[in-house]
């Protein structure tokens, strides 16, 4: 089995309820055991501001699904969800679901980048993360403890608990 972390983000059509519902889908998918869910966390739009704010989570998810059939169920729930797939770089989403980190493995393909490219410039996926990781170590040897330490707020907040 992996250990896999992925990011949930939506600001789009009531999102806690969207996250309530990616996170039940998750709990049903095959060869998956969601071991840990952080938070649900309010925080401001990255990108272009004149779209709603955002409630993000990161759970823990045990898999031996491949990295890349674990992509494919992830699409699927953010379809299943209605999203919708437009060409504006960091816009409004129903659903938004990253793959964060899939072991210590370094995957660098055309439908697959791992670690996420965010990971350690969003304050909305490194404090959930820290929440249910915090001893976790980066494969380039960083410290998610640090980094979620250090990172800008930006008037990230604790919304409610998932679980
Ligand atoms: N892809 C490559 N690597 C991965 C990975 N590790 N996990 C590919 C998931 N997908 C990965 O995805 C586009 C393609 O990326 C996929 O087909 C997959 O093959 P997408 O979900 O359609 O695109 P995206 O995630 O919307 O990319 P984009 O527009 O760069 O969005 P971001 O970077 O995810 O940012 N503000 C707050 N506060 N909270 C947020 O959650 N999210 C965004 C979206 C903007 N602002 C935000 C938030
Ligand atoms: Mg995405």
């Amino acid at each position: 089995m992996a250990l896999a972390y992925i990011g949930l983000g939506s600001n789009l059509a009531d999102p806690q309820a969207q996250i309530a519902a990616a996170l039940a889908e998750l709990e049903q998918l095959e060869h998956c055991l969601l071991s840990q869910v952080s938070s649900l966390y309010f925080s401001r739009p990255m990108g272009p501001q004149d779209q709603p704010d955002y409630m993000n989570a990161v759970v823990a998810i045990e898999t031996s699904l491949s990295p890349i059939k674990l992509l494919d169920q992830l699409q699927a729930i953010e379809n299943n969800a209605g999203r919708e797939r437009k060409d504006n770089r960091w816009g409004a989403r129903i659903l938004d679901l990253d793959i964060l980190l899939y072991d210590q493995q370094l995957i660098n393909t055309e439908r697959l980048i791992i670690p996420h490219y965010g990971l350690k410039l969003r304050e909305f996926v490194l404090l959930p993360l820290a929440e249910i990781a915090n001893e976790l170590i980066l494969p380039d040897g960083d410290s998610v403890k640090a980094l979620a330490q250090q990172i800008e707020k930006n008037g990230l907040k604790v919304h409610s608990k998932l679980r």
